[in-house]
């Protein structure tokens, strides 16, 4: 590890995690590395939890707030939440006892548009930057960091931070030198000027990290991979909701409303997501870009076959057998591949300008085309908002995607009424299942309905649904969108109440 820190000024300042984490004062807010489980600092998170479990055994509380680019990984969010260390938890988790805490009361969570984090902090919304704990795969002799295998928020964390912690990691690719593109240039209102892409892998910022060695009062070695969770393989479910992607996709080119190379493609995180993109690459598509957020395996086969000729992102989120094949040839995707801060990964304007395809995986759907994407019974959270805002409401197509039932049929994905909104019927073009696709495009509320009925729900809930819209279109206070009141979510109370949307 010394060989990647080349500042002997930073070389000065290496220490153990347990001294770098005692630094971290109580009741700080906490800025650390990680998205998607890439790039998050891996020992100094674990040693401020044990730090916390010895406060609390010592009668004392040790909490702080921490914030992120997305999710990150046992290590991180799992140590300190079974820690009890966490007050308050920023912008996206998907950590089953982070979840647990929070959905307890136990833990505060504000699920925040990853595009927004960056600039809230600018303008001082959450309040100082009092420490940045961020993982770097190298330090240059001119104090130059080397990011790693994602940007997120980093940037804005060492720039706000008072006093920065860096991790510097050897398992991280050296490969990876290069790939990065920060972006200097963003400003607060009324300075802003226009963000200067107009193709996805336009470059228009510098390939590392700037830092005042001054800021820096700890530097810890590490040698540990990434979480590099694995995906199931693309199931009937998945395969079919890919099939109804790709057919509507080559439907558009052939009509005109699309380009042959389509437009950048946005995909999120999960099995279908990445089932789509394997879809993709047996479809007829060559030479296509991404402007997405983050690349998972799927994309890499794109990458290598050719079906995807670019990629922006701000982070690479591999399985296990991937990362290695990745980290082995990272210099090879250098040309093709550009990681982003997330504030420019998933910039508005800019997804508004290229004309993003997005496609985000969801809870649920209501007849009426509104989408939940972050919570079970309109109160448990399950991960929170991500990315899928801010290439939902600005992309040139919004698409969604979902199997059309939950736990064994026991739940329904489309509903009459979504019991949490996360994307209005204003932000959402197409809505899939296996069951088929409704193009919500140019269509009214009671339109929508009768396609989303007809086409995405599952036969099961079919007639109730039906059944339900006919009633509220019968007798509902105003029929522009109907609703009856006391029923919209009597499915989910049943559920609640039963264990199942389904009529005894
Ligand atoms: O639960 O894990 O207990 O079995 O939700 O569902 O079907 O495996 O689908 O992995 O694609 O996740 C919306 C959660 C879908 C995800 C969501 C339960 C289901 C299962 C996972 P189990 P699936 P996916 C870019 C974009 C928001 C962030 C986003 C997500 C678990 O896509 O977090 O889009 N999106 N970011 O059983 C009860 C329902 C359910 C349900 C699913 N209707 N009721 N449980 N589940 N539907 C990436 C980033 O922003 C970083």
């Amino acid at each position: 590890t010394p060989d990647r820190i080349a500042s002997a000024a930073l070389r000065a300042k290496v220490m153990s995690a347990e001294d770098a984490a005692g630094l971290i004062p109580v009741g700080a807010n906490v800025a650390m590395s990680g998205f998607t489980g890439a790039g998050y600092p891996k020992a100094v998170p674990g040693a401020l939890a044990r730090r916390m479990t010895a406060a609390t055994a010592a009668g004392e509380t040790l909490r702080v707030n921490v914030w992120t680019g997305a999710s990150t990984a046992p290590e991180l969010d799992g140590a300190l939440a079974e820690a009890d260390g966490i007050e308050l938890r920023l912008p996206y988790q998907s950590d089953p006892v982070t979840r647990k805490k929070i959905n307890a009361g136990t833990m505060e969570y504000l699920d925040t548009h990853l595009s927004h984090v960056a600039q809230m902090v600018w303008m001082g919304f959450l309040g100082a930057v009092d420490i940045a704990v961020v993982e770097v795969a190298g330090i240059d002799a001119d104090g130059r960091l080397v990011p790693s295998s994602s940007v997120g928020n980093n940037k804005t964390w060492i720039d706000r931070a008072d006093r920065v912690i860096l991790e510097v990691n050897s398992w991280q690719s050296e490969g990876l030198r290069g790939m990065h593109d920060v972006y200097y240039g963003t400003a607060l209102p009324p300075d802003r000027v226009p963000i200067p892409i107009t193709g996805p892998a336009d470059r228009i910022g510098v390939p590392h990290l700037e830092c005042p060695a001054d800021k820096v009062i700890a530097v810890v070695p590490t040698d540990a991979p990434d979480r590099n969770s694995g995906f199931a393989p693309p199931d009937t479910v998945s395969r079919r909701i890919a099939g109804h992607v790709l057919d509507f996709l080559t439907a558009e080119v052939r009509r005109g409303r699309l380009p042959d190379r389509l437009l950048p493609i946005q995909s999120g995180v999960g099995n279908i997501a990445n089932a789509v993109l394997a879809g993709l690459a047996e479809g007829p598509f060559a030479g296509l870009s991404a402007y997405t957020e983050v690349i998972q395996d799927g994309m890499l086969d794109l990458l290598d076959s050719g079906t995807l000729a670019t990629a922006s992102a701000t982070a690479l989120s591999f399985s296990p057998g991937t990362v290695q094949r990745f980290n082995a040839s990272a210099a090879d995707y250098r040309d093709r591949i550009v990681l982003r801060p997330q504030e420019i990964s998933n910039h508005p304007e800019v997804v508004r300008r290229l004309g993003v395809i997005a496609m985000n995986g969801m809870i649920e759907a209501d007849v009426y085309g509104n989408v939940n994407s972050t919570h079970l019974m309109g109160s448990r959270i399950q991960n929170g908002i991500g990315g899928s805002g801010d290439f939902a409401r600005n992309g040139y197509l919004s698409i969604f995607l979902s199997p059309s039932t939950a736990k064994d049929g026991a739940i329904s994905a489309i509903v009459p009424m979504v019991s949490h909104v996360d994307h209005t019927e204003h932000d959402v073009d197409i809505v899939v299942t296996e069951q088929g696709l409704a193009d919500l495009r140019g269509l009214s509320p009671k339109q929508r309905a009768e396609q989303v009925i007809a086409h995405c729900a599952h036969p099961d809930y079919r007639p109730a649904l039906r059944d339900y819209h006919e009633r509220a279109l019968a007798s509902a206070y105003g029929r522009h969108t109907p609703h009856l009141l006391t029923e919209a979510l009597s499915w989910h109370a049943r559920f609640v109440e039963t264990g199942t949307m389904r009529r005894p």
